[in-house]
């Protein structure tokens, strides 16, 4: 009887790649990529080597913000943050410089990763999406790989799940596939734009969270009861989102997206030790959302596996929503 070998990202990459890679040149230029914002939210895998998705979500890009990266020839691997070296034994630099090495299978040189993001690290606001994304497309012009869309997807969800959806602007959706290597599993945009829909980021905490998302999700799936619903939950709300987003239905793409949110962390909340990234300005903000809508405004909000809040609402009301939120950093992500 034949064992098959367990399918790894190293397995599943070198199936695409040359026998041996080489930088084409020395440096690449600057490569962007969005941050991106769950509608519908990738919350629990069926394969954590690969981040494969229980269930498929649904995104909104964020226009200029994101990460810048770029990779070049260097005598010591290194990875820079927002113009500081890194300490190679740091767990960011660490993810780097193994991704790197999904590619690299041991060639001899050595990489200088300058990454820089205009979001807050670590906040809930989703770097690591467009940290991947950005790195992924980095890495392809190093090595003048010229890989597709979609397979430049499905590598970058193996830095970082969500990072597969960030290769694109506007709505995209990351469908979850059923694919055992994962290649199905991958994002594609969706063909409509909304020009006046708004994404406003409430900054609650900047500060790193106690339990990243990664270790969130896991220890939800195998030990939330509740978690059972929401593969049930994603489904529908994704078909809803569609069918809002094709109607341009405001109403049901916010109160969809703002359910679907909630019950993600009511997944969260239920299970065991407890996750609770909400801090009492997270529920503070909730409750304004909450009576601006009383009140006639038609704002609704979407939350990560963090304390922050995402608004969305429409250009006409935006004048009123920053009134009840002074600080909020506004993205037109169709402009
Ligand atoms: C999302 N999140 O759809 C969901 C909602 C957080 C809550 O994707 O383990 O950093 O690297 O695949 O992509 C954040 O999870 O997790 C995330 P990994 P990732 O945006």
């Amino acid at each position: 009887m034949s064992i098959s070998k367990a399918i790894t990202k190293q397995r599943v990459i070198e199936h695409y790649l040359p026998a041996t890679v080489i930088p084409v040149a020395d440096s690449t230029d600057t490569l962007f990529a969005p941050s991106n914002i769950a509608l519908c939210k990738y919350w629990g895998k069926r394969d954590a080597e690969l981040n494969l998705p229980i269930n498929s979500s649904l995104s909104i890009s964020l226009a200029h913000l994101g990460s810048r990266t770029k990779i070049s020839v260097c005598d010591s691997d290194q990875v820079w943050l927002n113009g500081s070296q890194i300490a190679a034994n740091d767990k960011f630099a660490a993810k780097v410089i193994a991704f790197v090495d999904l590619f690299r299978r041991g060639a001899d040189h050595c990489v200088k990763v300058e990454t820089e993001n205009n979001i807050p690290t670590a906040a809930g606001l989703a770097s690591s999406a467009s940290g991947f994304a950005a790195l992924m497309l980095a890495v392809d012009r190093f090595y003048g790989l010229n890989l597709e869309p979609q397979v430049l997807s499905a590598f970058a969800r193996m830095g970082s799940g969500s990072a597969s959806r960030s290769l694109y602007e506007g709505f995209v959706e990351w469908q979850m596939g059923i694919r055992e290597d994962g290649m199905d599993s991958v994002a594609l945009p969706l063909d409509c734009r909304w020009d006046d829909l708004r994404i406003g980021l409430v900054k609650v905490s900047t500060a790193e969270k106690a339990v990243d998302s990664r270790s969130g999700m896991n220890r939800t799936v195998e030990t939330a009861h509740l978690y059972q619903s929401w593969p049930l939950q994603a489904a529908t709300d994704l078909e809803r989102l569609h069918r809002a987003i094709s109607d341009k239905n405001f109403t049901q793409l916010g109160e969809t997206a703002e359910q679907n949110a909630l019950s993600m962390h009511a997944t969260m909340i239920a299970s065991w030790p407890p996750l609770l990234y909400w801090q009492p300005d997270s529920v503070a903000a909730m409750q304004t959302i909450w009576q601006a809508r009383a009140d006639g405004v038609e704002v609704y909000f979407t939350m990560d596996a963090g304390p922050n809040i995402k608004l969305l609402f429409t250009a006409d009301a935006e004048a009123a929503v920053k009134q009840r939120f002074p600080d909020l950093e506004v993205v037109a992500p169709f402009a």
